[in-house]
């Protein structure tokens, strides 16, 4: 099930001859049109031609999110804005918003490589897709959509939102695909359980989650609620939206980064430089085809390792591991760093614990508190106190064990958490840092 069995599978050779012809014609396209990028690279010694393989990409400086919010919002684009086709934005989490445009070509390539990522779950022309990513800015529901259509299946433009109307769609229209967050979709999930409606007697067979860090063992809560494969995607505004890198079904282990449109780096986050495959880092990207929006080097904060080893899917296409959190989720508790998805393995593999959480952080006397609050399930919270307590006691003993740190934890009635239709908010830190 490859879309573009010509570009998915090139022998390695083949694929770095081609990325070093695209990325050399790229920085020399940014240098002619972008003053802003050809201050950076002036300043960093490079001269257009003066790229000879694909090691000398370390040698160009990185583009940041500063940057994004410096030249806010157009003067990183490269095309004058009457080529221009769309504009995009995520909502930073101050201020400003990050904004990216797309040419006609940007589109299709898009449209292309979601389309790609839907293959990687073997969905085919014959699916009914039911998009539940947000439409608008964002660029889930969007990019979602385009890559559905190109895909040849029937979309069903719902966006995120009207829980019980998704659900009944979903069994009128026999939706196959679920495309939204993994938190939404495990939403959806414990609202089919109110509403008393089996998945067994949905059509539903498999799901392209992604947009916020998730956990392996939120992946089995949500294929065993919804009783379908869940595929985990990946991407971001800044480098296109979804459609950057995709799991295969065949594996279901590391997403392909797509090579032949973007060169994926791991580097040391503190000190800049290039890590070898394998080893864990914050995640870089350059895009080597976009036309309107090209990054150079772009920081993405997130954390992951490209798996070297080969897939057998057939893919060439260099793996990475799943976003095991950003650079900037790290919660520093007394010292000792902890990333929410590490805290939501250790509470997954808790009986009787559900899939809803939410982390509090504040200061007591200068000292760091994180409380971890919890959903147990209706028969444990009904319990006698004691029971649990002991439940709470033992979750704050395997996380002291397993990451170190101690917290306090909260064991909470069933859906008093606030349940997302977007990325879900995972920690909410008082402390003013
Ligand atoms: O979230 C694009 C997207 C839409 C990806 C739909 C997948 C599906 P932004 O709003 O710009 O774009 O947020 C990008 O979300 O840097 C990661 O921190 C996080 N993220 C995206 N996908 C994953 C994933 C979209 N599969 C930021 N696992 C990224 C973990 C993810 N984190």
């Amino acid at each position: 099930m490859i879309w573009n069995d010509e570009f998915e599978t090139l022998p390695r050779e083949a694929l770095e001859a081609l990325q070093l012809k695209r990325m050399r014609d790229m920085v020399d396209r940014v240098f002619a049109t972008v003053p802003f990028y050809r201050a950076k690279l002036s300043d960093a010694g490079y001269a257009p031609g003066s790229i000879r393989t694909l090691a000398d990409l370390a040698s160009l400086p990185f583009t940041t999110k500063e940057d994004l919010r410096v030249t806010y919002p157009f003067g990183l684009f490269a095309e004058p804005m009457e080529r221009v086709v769309r504009i995009h934005a995520s909502s930073g989490t101050t201020g400003k918003p990050v904004v990216v445009g797309y040419t006609k070509k940007d589109i299709d390539t898009w449209s292309e490589l979601m389309a790609r990522t839907l293959s990687c779950g073997h969905a085919t022309h014959r699916d009914v897709i039911q998009i539940a990513y947000g439409y608008g800015l964002f660029t889930g529901g969007l990019g979602a959509h385009y890559g559905a259509e190109k895909l040849g299946g029937t979309v069903i433009p719902m966006s995120g939102g009207n829980n019980k109307r998704q659900i009944m769609l979903m069994q009128d229209f026999r939706s196959t695909v679920l495309m939204s967050t993994p938190s939404y979709a495990l939403n959806l999930a414990e609202i089919m359980g109110e509403e008393g409606v089996d998945p067994e007697t949905l059509a539903l067979r498999v799901g392209f989650f992604g947009a916020e860090p998730w956990s392996e063992a939120m992946r089995a809560e949500i294929e065993k609620k919804l009783k379908i494969d869940a595929i985990d995607i990946y991407g971001l505004s800044e480098v296109m939206g979804p459609g950057v890198a995709s799991e295969c079904l065949e594996e279901k282990h590391g997403l392909h980064v797509f090579e032949d449109h973007f060169i994926p780096e791991i580097i040391d986050p503190s000190t800049g430089g290039v890590l070898p495959w394998g080893e864990t880092g914050e995640l870089v990207f350059t895009t080597i085809t976009k036309e309107a929006f090209p990054v150079i080097r772009y920081r993405t904060r997130d954390i992951s390792r490209l798996i070297p080893e080969p897939c057998r899917c057939g893919r060439t296409h260099v793996r990475m591991e799943r976003v095991s959190g950003r650079t900037d989720d790290m919660l520093i508790i007394r010292g000792v760093n902890v990333f929410p998805s590490q805290i939501e393995s250790v509470l997954m593999a808790v009986e009787g614990v559900e899939p809803h959480y939410q982390l509090i952080v504040w200061r007591e006397e200068s000292l760091d508190v994180l409380e971890v609050q919890v959903e147990v399930e209706e028969a444990i919270f009904s319990d006698k106190i004691k029971t649990l307590e002991g439940l709470s006691r033992r979750v704050e003993r395997t996380i002291k064990d397993l990451l170190g740190v101690s917290c306090k934890v909260k064991l909470v009635e069933p859906k008093s958490i606030q349940r997302s239709e977007g990325k879900a908010k995972r920690v909410i830190d008082n402390r003013k840092l």
